[in-house]
């Protein structure tokens, strides 16, 4: 069989890849035909062969525990969405959708809450995310437009990063600017108050004061006038340009917690070039300020001219792979379709119209936060949650549980079907994933991507798209029997023109004819797409979308985050969000295998946290348990701790539960990032490690476990010590008394260690300490399955057999002590050359910051020699 083009399904990048199905599952590879990457992929991307596994799917409709048919599970949906919305109305109901639903996905989920049911309480897990970003650009364009294109990172002279870890989160983004920046300069700015990877290979890193950022935005555009750098033609078609300049002259340079010289710095760099991109992401929208944030990057590049030109303007970068295309179809509760707004009666009326809408919204739904508020003061009875794991994700986390437990009615659609959001539902649909979808994503330069699918979804998963048609039909609609998704997409394209009529930016009618045959061969195009318009940048011509075709400048003033202890939140390299599908892959389960609390030396120091040792981190009146980092890459009083683990995946680790989430009032996004927390030592009685061949759930107060290539591995941690260490062990494992058990104990040192072997293997084995426990992890993982040695118990490999420490590069399992040594020895004083003899960072390249950070760090050479 040939290869088939796809799209990944992590970030939104949205690189192509090429898929070739094999007998056991697929082999993937950077597609060097797709514009986003050009055959690059990153080591999610690159690992994405790993979890298209049978492990943990959802095969079949479960009605509360037991298995149903499809009919069966459907016509109750109908019914009960049908009954709650006669006893009490539609905004009684309510769908909460994700940016990783497919376009097509979301279409459907639109149109039937707000074209059918008739209530807008439809909102999605954008609202988290790209909500911010969206209010920013509607109150500055118009509508929600990102104006550039990803090759304006490659023709930029200076390219901002502000509130974004671009090496870790948009890998293969970040290598195209890296190898602009190699060919031809590009000064590359950070602006985080984290020393993140991508600060390593940044020309300039302003660690900003939390929340600091639209003081400094501001700060630039008062000295652009000072400069005479304003542009004064794009002026005269803005509004409110006086009353944004005032607020920026009044502006509090402490706010931003920079020095003079840093501020001299940046301003020279920003303002010296014409070609400068600011890029931004969750540092920026996830604040309770983030609407006013964006707005001042925007103020800046407006009023400097320094926008739709090729090199130049603001970019806000999408997170999931459909975060854009969710904004198309208006799967936001405050959207309408294709970028019409809700409360423009117009717009209603043309999309009433098109849709032949019985009940068409009159106003604004509920937004996430407010929306789970009202499931748990019983407003809405009726949920369907649909590719998002609230219960993980949501700011306070634990009430989002409580009231979802509460619900009268809550259907959730999910792959997995153990996640901690499914657990609590009534009615669990499987949807098919990726690799079995048929659809269109938009990545974060607009440009709209087929996923295709390379085999059938498993037991009887079935589409999202495909779901809420048969719910819609079975409750009694018109207007939502396909039978294919090209429909549905020649659907929306059509209304695209409709809505270009209306003065829309989003606008794809040139596919509204769209066959079957076309769609399954649709090459990826940047909208719009239509009669007039084809791809390219949006306000070149100095035409904004608001009714006067005036831009707006908004009066911003800046406020401070303030606190003595705040929670910052955010990724890691190789997890994805809540590691449903990242966490099936050994090898990116290698990069970071606990959740864990980063705090300053000084915090440290004054808390009494040992490094290794446990943090209670608290907020909310709830708390988490953390692995200690102590790094001085984050400043004292701004911890910081990833976002990726569940109750599947650690006792304690969900750390949306401890965030209080504040909503920005015009965006209604949540201050992520910001949470003020309480962080104490937690002292345990004792620490484990464990491994096994057979998946297993620990049981104490401290656990993070992860799926490894030769079973399951395990960090512990616990109150109280058992009684008999060997059946504790047995309990864990699930081990019979039959089976033979090694044992090594020294009561005097705290010190308990245990192996199982079966049929001369080592079957499990688990090591207890006072102190953090110190074994080479990857040494002992990898002795299981293997004949059982006598020096099982040491935990390290002997002299012949060095142990290669946690892995650094993913792609080629390259471990950081033999980086380290290499590095030492004086063979590798460059990335390339660690390249060259270890593989390390040749292939998809995101560890490279990490390894020129290693460099830095073990080299017996000045730094300059890493770059
Ligand atoms: N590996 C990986 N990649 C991903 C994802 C993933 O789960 N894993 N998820 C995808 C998704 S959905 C998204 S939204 C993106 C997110 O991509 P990013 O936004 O790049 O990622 P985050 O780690 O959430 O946050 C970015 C940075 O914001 C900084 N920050 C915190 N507060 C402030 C502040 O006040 N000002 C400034 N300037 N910075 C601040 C944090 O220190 C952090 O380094 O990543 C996408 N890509
Ligand atoms: N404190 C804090 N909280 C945050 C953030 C932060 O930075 N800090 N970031 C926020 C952001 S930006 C985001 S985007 C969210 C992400 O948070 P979530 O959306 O909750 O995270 P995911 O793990 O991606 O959840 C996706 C779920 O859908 C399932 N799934 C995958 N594919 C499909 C499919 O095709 N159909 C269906 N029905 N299900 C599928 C997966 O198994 C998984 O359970 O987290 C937000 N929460
Ligand atoms: S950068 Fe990585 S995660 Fe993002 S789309 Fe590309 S391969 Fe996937
Ligand atoms: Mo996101």
């Amino acid at each position: 069989m040939g290869e088939i083009r796809s799209t990944c399904p992590y970030c939104g990048v949205g690189c192509g890849v090429l898929l070739r199905a094999t007998a056991t599952g697929v082999e993937v590879r950077g597609d060097p035909d797709h514009p986003a990457n050009r055959g690059r992929l990153c080591s999610k991307g690159a690992a994405l062969a790993e979890t298209v596994g049978p492990e943990g799917r959802l095969l079949a409709p479960m009605i509360g525990e037991r298995a149903a048919d499809w009919d069966e599970a459907l016509d109750l949906v109908a019914a009960r969405f049908r009954r709650t919305i006669a006893d009490h109305g539609p905004d009684a109901v309510a769908f909460y959708v994700s940016g990783q639903c497919l376009t097509e996905d979301y279409y459907v989920a639109n149109k039937l809450m707000k074209g059918f049911i008739g209530s807008a309480n439809i909102d999605t897990n954008s609202r988290l995310c790209m909500a911010s970003a969206v209010a920013g650009h509607r109150r500055a364009f118009g509508t929600d437009t990102v104006p550039g294109l990803y090759e304006d990172f490659e023709l930029a002279d200076v390219v901002v990063l502000v509130g974004s870890n671009m090496a870790w989160c948009h890998p293969v983004l970040f290598q195209r600017l890296m190898a602009a920046r190699a060919a031809r300069g590009t000064r590359v700015v950070v602006i985080d108050p984290r020393r993140t990877p991508t600060c390593d290979s940044a020309d300039l890193h302003l660690p900003i004061a939390p929340g600091g950022d639209a003081a400094l935005f501001n700060l630039a555009l008062a000295e652009a006038a000072r400069r005479g750098l304003l542009d004064r033609d794009r002026l005269r078609n803005i509004e409110g340009v006086e009353a944004a300049l005032a607020a920026a002259r009044a502006t509090d340079p402490g706010l931003t917690g920079l020095g003079p010289q840093q501020l001299a710095a940046f301003f020279d760099l920003w303002l010296g070039a014409e070609k400068v991109v600011t890029a931004w992401s969750m540092g920026i929208n996830q604040s309770d300020t983030g609407t006013d944030k964006v707005n001042a990057i925007l103020n800046l590049h407006l009023a400097t001219g320094r926008i739709g030109k090729p090199g130049a303007g603001p970019f806000s970068l999408t997170g999931q792979p459909n975060a854009m295309g969710g904004r198309e179809v208006g799967g936001l509760s405050n959207m309408l379709a294709c970028h019409l707004n809700i409360e423009d009666a117009a717009h209603r009326a043309a999309v009433r119209g098109f849709w032949a809408a019985p009940a068409l919204a009159e106003r604004p739904g509920l937004k996430a936060v407010d929306l789970f508020r009202a499931v748990g003061d019983g407003r809405i009875k009726a949920l369907w949650i649909m590719c998002t794991n609230p219960v993980v994700s949501m700011p306070q986390a634990d009430r989002v549980a409580q009231a979802i437990a509460g619900c009268d009615f809550v259907v959730v659609s999910d792959m997995m079907a153990e996640t901690d959001t499914m657990r609590l539902a009534h009615v669990r649909l499987p949807a098919a994933g990726w690799g079995e979808k048929d659809g269109t994503v938009t990545n974060s330069e607009r440009r709209i991507s087929r996923q295709r699918p390379f085999r059938a979804p498993p037991g009887q998963a079935r589409a999202d798209w495909w779901q809420m048609a048969q719910v819609a039909r079975r409750m009694g609609f018109a207007g939502f029997d396909w039978d294919h998704p090209a429909q549905i997409f020649a659907e929306h394209a059509a209304l695209s023109g409709v809505a270009g009529a209306l003065g829309s930016d989003f606008d794809i009618s040139d596919h509204a004819g769209i066959t079957r045959a076309g769609y399954d061969a649709l090459a990826p195009f940047v909208w719009p797409a239509n009669a007039h318009r084809r791809g390219g940048r949006f306000f070149a011509d100095g035409r904004f979308h608001h009714p006067d075709g005036r831009a707006r400048m908004i009066a911003v003033a800046p406020q401070a985050v303030a606190g003595p202890m705040i929670l910052n939140t955010g990724r890691v390299r190789d997890h994805w969000h809540t590691m449903s599908r990242t966490g099936l892959s050994p090898r990116l389960n290698q990069h970071m295998a606990e959740p864990y609390l980063e705090v300053h030396p000084d915090d440290a120091r004054r808390l009494g946290l040992e490094p290794d040792g446990l943090a209670r981190v608290a907020g909310q009146g709830r708390a988490a348990l953390l692995r200690v980092l102590v790094s001085d890459r984050v400043a004292p009083g701004q911890p910081f701790a990833p976002i990726h683990w569940t109750g599947e995946t650690a006792a304690q680790g969900r750390i949306g539960a401890v965030v209080e989430g504040a909503a920005d009032p015009v965006s209604g996004q949540p201050a992520l990032k910001s949470g003020a927390v309480a962080v104490a030592p937690f002292v345990p009685a004792w620490f484990g490690y464990a491994v096994a061949a057979r998946p297993f759930r620990p049981d104490c107060a401290y656990w993070a476990r992860a799926a490894h290539a030769r079973g399951m591995t395990a960090e512990l941690a616990g109150g109280h010590i058992p009684a008999d260490w060997e059946a504790a062990a047995r309990r864990l494992f699930g081990l019979g008394p039959g089976l033979q058990a090694q044992v090594y104990a020294d009561p005097s040192r705290g010190r308990t260690r245990l192996a199982f072997i079966d049929g001369g293997a080592l079957v499990a084995a688990l090591f207890v300490d006072r102190a953090p426990v110190a074994v080479s992890r990857a040494h002992v993982a990898a002795l299981l399955g293997e004949p059982a040695g006598p020096a099982l118990l040491s935990g390290r490999p002997g002299a012949d057999r060095p142990d290669p420490g946690p892995t650094v590069c993913a792609c080629l399992a390259v471990g950081l002590n033999t980086i380290a040594a290499a590095i030492a020895s004086g063979a590798c004083p460059t990335v390339a050359a660690l390249g060259d003899s270890l593989g390390a960072g040749t292939s998809c390249g995101a560890c490279r910051p990490e390894l020129a950070a290693l460099i830095a760090r073990h080299a017996p050479l000045p730094k300059e020699a890493a770059e």
